[in-house]
This record gives structure tokens, C-alpha cells and sequence, in this order.
């Protein structure tokens, strides 16, 4: 399986996020990137090649072209004011505030295109955000032409950004990027996979009322845990997409073996769609020791995820999500790819 991967990642590197009252170091680093690298190229899972640059149009096939707009100009508005920190929202348009009149300040338009506070804007956000998702673009093209399954080094990760707004440590949403791309070259049917300990629900937002896309996530409640707003088990699709949306929330201290049971079950409902190709939103927060979540797998419960995943038979393009125990997140996602390659 080839990796694609940009060294452009590097120059995405928030300095402090909101952890428990607290202003703590971004869990969301660069050397998450830097261990799957290592890793990959340690188990000799196969080549590592960079990504090809893509149209900004395959960006806008799923976002809205204000959004990508904002998103391109966010750090020369703030760096316009003096700011030489990072750019962060602090005031959202909730229940009882008014959405319709776009402000003109980048204060407002930080929280007018996001979820919460999680996404940090630095001078190098933007070349790092559109080169991730030209790594997962270029894996998405390696299954057009051909490949049975690719590994997208993506970073920053995506699935918790939608059509308008950025959150969860994303921006644009790699994974949907990816599985238009597939549906706009060929494949009638994608299924997204979503692994990682978090709702994907930038993902199932962008693809909800579509009957084309499947989406599944196995994720923490969001009774309890992060983006607490949606991912319930009653979250079926809408119109043509009635159907086509499944979600596995799961509580805290969810076992190996418990999460397994789950992904049977969400494996059975992609293999009844008949996806023609299949994207995994690959997060490995579902790790033991992970920092910021709590479900407990360990390294062959991840060699089990990638052997279910690959039980699919259709070609399967791995996107990088989430995983912050940087020691281990390399391990843990060699033992995904090499459980899917066999
Ligand atoms: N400071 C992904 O795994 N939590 N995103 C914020 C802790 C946000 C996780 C509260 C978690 C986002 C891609
Ligand atoms: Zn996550």
C-alpha cells in the first residue's frame, strides 16, 4: 500500500487549545505526523510518494466557496490587525443570534465558520490545510487508476469540518474531499468508514440528504464525550439519504471487544450498500492511553479493525484522522494498514 505524504504539514502548528478551564499545548501537533511517518517506513507497509496539487474546485465540490474563501484569507485579516499569535473564535452564532448577515471583522467570521474553539488559524494554517487535503485527493486518485487501497498521511485531519465550518482540530474535510472525488470519477457508491474515537460529524453533515455516500461511525456517545451536538444512534439520513447515514455511538470504556461487535455490524450495513470503493476516516484516539479519550483497544484490536475493514473486498482508501498518545499513534496505525493488507 502506498502512503502519500507532504512535509507541508509542519507549518500547521496551533499553540494552545481550551483543556478543562485551561490554555494547554495543541494535543494536535506536528510530530503526530512525523511517528505514522516513521512508522510506515519502518514496517515497510510500501512507498511513500507526495501528493499532486489539485484545482481548489475539488475542494469546493463539498464546501461552500465562502468558507474556502475565508479559510484563505483568515490569517492575513488577523495578521492585518497587529495579531502575531494565533487566530482563534470566541463568540458563535447560537440559538437566538442571527446567522443570516455575515460580519465583515475576522473576529466574527472566526466564529460565524466554526463549531468551537479547537482550531487555532497560525500563518502557515492554510498551505498545510490545502496540502492535506491534496494527500488525500492524490490517495483517492491512486484508486481511480487503479490501486486497491492507498494511505492519505493527512494532517491537520478533517472529518469534524463541514460544508461551512471548521472544528475539532479540522478545517476542510479530507475524507468527503476525497469520497466526492471517487464519486465524480467513476465510483456510483462510496462508503465512509469513520474510526476514529470521535462523531465524524463534518462527514455525515456533508453527506446526509445524498443517497450516493454511505456513512458509519463508531465513535464515543455524544451523550458524553466531544462533538456532543450530533452522532446519535437515530441519525438515519434525510430525503434520498434516508438510509444511507449509521451511527454507533459507544460509552466510555468501550473494550476491544465491544468495539469489534460494532464494526461487524457497521461493516454489515457498507456490504449491503455495495459500495464500489470505500474511505476510512482513520483515528486510533480509540487507543487505551489515549490523552483526550476513553474508549480501551490496544495494538491487536487495531490489526483487527484493518482485517474486518479489508473483509470488504473493495478497493479502500485510508485517510488520517485523529490518535494524540504521539508515542504510540504510529504503531497503532501500522497495525491497521498492515491488518488490511494481510
Ligand atoms: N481540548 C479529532 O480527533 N476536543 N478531533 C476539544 C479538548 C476536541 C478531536 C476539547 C476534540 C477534537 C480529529
Ligand atoms: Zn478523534
Amino acid at each position: 500500500m502506498r502512503t502519500i505524504y507532504s512535509d507541508d504539514h509542519r507549518l500547521h502548528h496551533g499553540a494552545a487549545e481550551l483543556y478543562r478551564g485551561q490554555l494547554v499545548p495543541c494535543f494536535e501537533m506536528p510530530a503526530r505526523a512525523d511517528q505514522v511517518l516513521d512508522r510506515v517506513r519502518a514496517c515497510g507497509l510500501g512507498d511513500v510518494v507526495a501528493p499532486d496539487r489539485f484545482d481548489r474546485a475539488a475542494l469546493t465540490r463539498v464546501h461552500a466557496d465562502d468558507y474556502v474563501a475565508f479559510l484563505e484569507a483568515a490569517w492575513a485579516e488577523w495578521a492585518a490587525l497587529g495579531e502575531t499569535g494565533d487566530a482563534l473564535p470566541y463568540v458563535w452564532p447560537a440559538a437566538g443570534l442571527r446567522r443570516d448577515v455575515p460580519p465583515a471583522h475576522i473576529d466574527g467570521k472566526l466564529g460565524f465558520y466554526s463549531i468551537d474553539a479547537a482550531v487555532p488559524i497560525t500563518a502557515g494554517t492554510w498551505t498545510a490545510v490545502r496540502s492535506s487535503a491534496d494527500v488525500a485527493l492524490t490517495g483517492a486518485r491512486h484508486l481511480v487508476e487503479g490501486a486497491d487501497s492507498a494511505f492519505a498521511l493527512c494532517r491537520p485531519p478533517g472529518h469534524h469540518a463541514g460544508a461551512r465550518a471548521m472544528g475539532g482540530f479540522c478545517y476542510l474535510n479530507n475524507a468527503a474531499i476525497a469520497a466526492q472525488y471517487l464519486r465524480d470519477h467513476g465510483a456510483a457508491r462510496v462508503a465512509v468508514l469513520d474510526v476514529d474515537y470521535h462523531h465524524g460529524n463534518g462527514t455525515q453533515s456533508i453527506f446526509y440528504d445524498r443517497g450516493d455516500v454511505f456513512f458509519a461511525s463508531l465513535h464515543g456517545d455524544p451523550q458524553q464525550e466531544y462533538p456532543f451536538f450530533l452522532g446519535h444512534a437515530d441519525e438515519r439520513g434525510a430525503g434520498e439519504g434516508l438510509g444511507a447515514n449509521r451511527n454507533f455511538p459507544l460509552p466510555w470504556g468501550t473494550t476491544g471487544a465491544q468495539y469489534l461487535a460494532a464494526l461487524d455490524a457497521a461493516i454489515a450495513d457498507i456490504a449491503a450498500f455495495g459500495p464500489d470503493s470505500v474511505v476510512v476516516s482513520l483515528g486510533v484516539d480509540t487507543f487505551a492511553e489515549d490523552p483526550i479519550s476513553h474508549f480501551k483497544l490496544f495494538g491487536p484490536d487495531f490489526t483487527a479493525i484493518g482485517r474486518r475493514i479489508a473483509g470488504l473486498g473493495r478497493p479502500t482508501l485510508f485517510v488520517m484522522e485523529g490518535g494524540y498518545a504521539v508515542a504510540d499513534i504510529g504503531v497503532n496505525v501500522a497495525a491497521v494498514l498492515t491488518g488490511f493488507a494481510g
